[in-house]
């Protein structure tokens, strides 16, 4: 069985919670927070979670576990049976990934650890984002999910990047990061309501 290791108030663990759940796949959550420590660093090199272990095997990232599951369990599919559709859910996915969420993520010293952020990378962050968010926008297809008809690994990362990004947008930097992105908004509105993702909040909160 599947072994999915971190603490589930990360929202990277809960994305890949969210996966296995989509893929009907058995899996042990074992709480694990992130550290430097020599065993912990073995199954994930940055001391980051989550990972997962396979046999005695460890891997890191979510988006190569995410890989790995999609060869795993096929069914149902977290990304399209076309090339070209399956390249633009993983093109959105990494711009969620590293031009919304993780330069928000830049002010979460301040909000977590009580660390104030300075005011040079505060506005730095700010312009960042914005110009993440006319990015995204540009991918968005929306009709209904993220990356098209079907929903996929780009709904997860549209809901678990989102999730911290708009909370540390507005409580650090003051901004409503969905202010002119109606679309998007609804699209978050209807992936809450997703069972894999309803499933993963509710045990979150529990
Ligand atoms: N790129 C990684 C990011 C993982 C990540 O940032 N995890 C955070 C929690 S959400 C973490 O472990 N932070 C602790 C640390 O950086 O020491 C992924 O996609 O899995």
């Amino acid at each position: 069985m599947i072994k999915l290791y971190g603490l589930k108030m990360s929202n990277y663990y809960s994305l890949t919670k969210a996966l296995l759940i989509e893929k009907g796949l058995e899996f042990e959550e074992v709480k694990s927070p992130p550290s430097q420590k020599d065993d912990y660093l073995q199954r994930s090199p940055m001391g980051k979670m989550p990972s997962i272990e396979v046999d005695g095997q460890f891997m890191s990232e979510s988006m190569a576990i995410a890989a790995y599951l999609e060869r795993l369990q096929p069914e149902p599919a977290m990304l399209p049976s076309d090339p070209f559709a399956a390249g633009k859910v993983l093109e959105l996915s990494n711009h969620l990934k590293l031009d919304i969420e993780l330069v928000a993520r830049r002010c979460l010293p301040e909000l977590l650890f009580n660390k104030p952020v300075s005011d040079e990378t505060k506005s730095q962050v700010k312009a960042d984002l914005a110009k993440g968010m006319v990015a995204v926008e540009r991918l968005f297809v929306c009709k209904p999910y993220a990356a098209g008809s079907e929903f996929t690994l780009a709904d997860l990362y549209t809901h678990y990047t989102f999730g911290l990004a708009t909370m540390l947008a507005k409580n650090v930097l003051g901004m409503d990061l969905l202010a002119d992105h109606p679309r998007i908004s609804d699209l978050l509105e209807r992936l809450a309501k997703h069972p894999s993702i309803a499933r993963v909040t509710a045990e979150t909160a529990s």
